[in-house]
């Protein structure tokens, strides 16, 4: 159902009058949070910006409004949890020592079975016409995208849904260390591409926790790993922690140093829904990929610190309007006083840790009955372990990645091109992908 909002708006100090079918309530609530959210930040002249920018922000989220009242009310709620998390005083389950995010090969695997289980709860549970998953995964759609890429609202925007979605899974995202992958010889032979972790890499997803999810487009996940773009490697980590200020890894900058550009990588070294920024976040990957990122700009705000930088006031000032810090963030129109520059915020960042990614002297996870990391000797680096013995079998011909990239090519021919909009760009190419990307088509739903 769509829900099309008729909108009056009355600036007078930031209150605007939404009227709509579910008006009363999201107008009530949208004064009460407007009160409720005060963050680490002095509002200073950017209540100014926040005036002049309201009547466009309202005209922006209407074209994310296209999502029914039902998922609407259920992401405000997982965001007012986040934000009572990190109200003062508050020690939530996240403040609590075990809320730690891991690389993915290092939880055991009865912590991975539960967290790819509430994924899966949350796609079974029905919201509307919809279910949970769908609906935080469409928070990810329509302008949004303007104000939540290309610029420095990238790292503060993303940080806040990957929030929110942990509020709704009330587990810690483990992340996707890319450059275990990277520093393989065939990053497609990773561990993570078997029925024990991801699933599927070439085609279909069938196989793994994710296997047969069928999507808001009504097609299934779909991923074609290694045909471009690229994992990130060491070096890039390496180049972007070697900076100091967010305007040196932000948007518009040399993408030798950029966060973002090294997030485009993945995206499309995965191909499928995964590679347009429409829909990437219907394949959960993209929740423990931007977990990584989120750790790497954490090790980067850690350095800051230490050099006496407060990383909470160091946002970029730049020329793109949607990225101004006093801005009203895009994705969440109930939670009206939450800014641009407030996704820096101390707080924010407070709620969640990192468990540092493996390296040799830590290398190996036991609790798995085959290997999942494994010390590169040579090079003195951890790195993934191939596929499984029991699924090499499944892999039949996995040496043969021609076969794979065949039935790859095949599943996607019955679904002709696949519907999920333009794909994230990617500068960086890692000379060993095919350049075969899956052909795409427009979005529908
Ligand atoms: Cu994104």
């Amino acid at each position: 159902m769509k829900c099309f909002l008729i909108i009056t708006v009355a600036v007078c100090s930031c209150v605007a009058v939404v009227k709509s079918t579910h008006q009363s309530t999201l107008y009530d609530k949208c004064l009460y949070n407007q009160s409720v959210v005060s963050l680490d930040l002095p509002p200073m002249a950017l209540r100014r910006e926040c005036i002049e920018l309201f009547s466009l922000d309202i005209k922006n989220n209407l074209s994310t409004y296209n999502i029914t009242s039902e998922a609407s009310l259920y992401i405000e709620s997982l965001l007012r949890k986040v934000i009572t998390d990190i109200s003062p005083g508050h020690r939530g389950k996240r403040q609590a020592n075990r809320w730690s995010r891991r690389e993915v090969r290092t939880l055991t695997p009865r912590e991975w079975r539960m967290f790819t289980g509430r994924l899966n709860r949350l796609k079974r549970q029905r919201l509307g016409n919809s279910n949970r998953y769908d609906a935080i995964a469409n928070v990810h759609r329509g302008t949004v995208l303007d104000s939540a890429h290309g610029g420095p609202n990238f790292l503060g925007w993303h940080r806040v849904y990957l929030l929110v979605f942990e509020a709704a899974t009330q587990f810690p995202t483990p992340f996707w260390d890319s450059t275990l992958d990277f520093h393989m010889v065939d990053p497609t032979q990773s561990v993570l591409w078997s029925s024990e972790f991801f699933g599927t890499g070439f085609g279909t997803v069938n196989d793994g926790p994710f296997g047969r999810w069928i999507t808001p487009g009504g097609i299934s996940l779909v991923r074609n790993i290694g045909n471009g773009g690229s994992l990130i490697s060491r070096d890039g980590v390496r180049n972007v922690l070697s900076r100091t200020r967010h305007s040196q890894i932000v948007e518009p900058t040399n993408p030798l140093f950029g966060i973002e550009a090294y997030h485009n990588g993945p995206h499309v070294w995965v191909d499928g829904q995964l590679s347009s920024p429409m829909t990437a976040a219907q394949d959960p990957i993209f929740f423990l990929h931007h977990a990584f990122i989120d750790y790497i700009w954490e090790m980067f705000r850690t350095r800051q610190r230490r050099n006496g930088i407060v990383s909470a006031l160091d946002y970029p000032r730049v020329q793109n309007s949607l990225h101004q810090p006093g801005r009203i963030m895009d994705g969440w129109p109930f939670i009206r006083g939450l800014r641009n520059i407030d996704g820096y915020s101390e707080r924010f960042a407070r709620i969640s840790s990192y468990s540092t990614s493996p390296n040799c002297a830590r290398c190996n996870n036991p609790t798995w009955p085959f290997p999942v990391l494994q010390c590169d000797m040579a090079n003195r680096r951890c790195i993934s372990a191939p596929v499984p013995p029991q699924d090499a079998a499944a892999f039949a011909s996995a040496t043969n990645r021609g076969v794979q990239v065949t039935r790859a090519r095949s599943s996607v021919a019955r679904i002709g091109p696949l519907p999920i909009g333009g794909k994230f760009l990617s500068v960086f190419s890692d000379p060993r992908t095919r350049g075969d990307t899956l052909p795409y088509g427009p979005l529908n739903a």
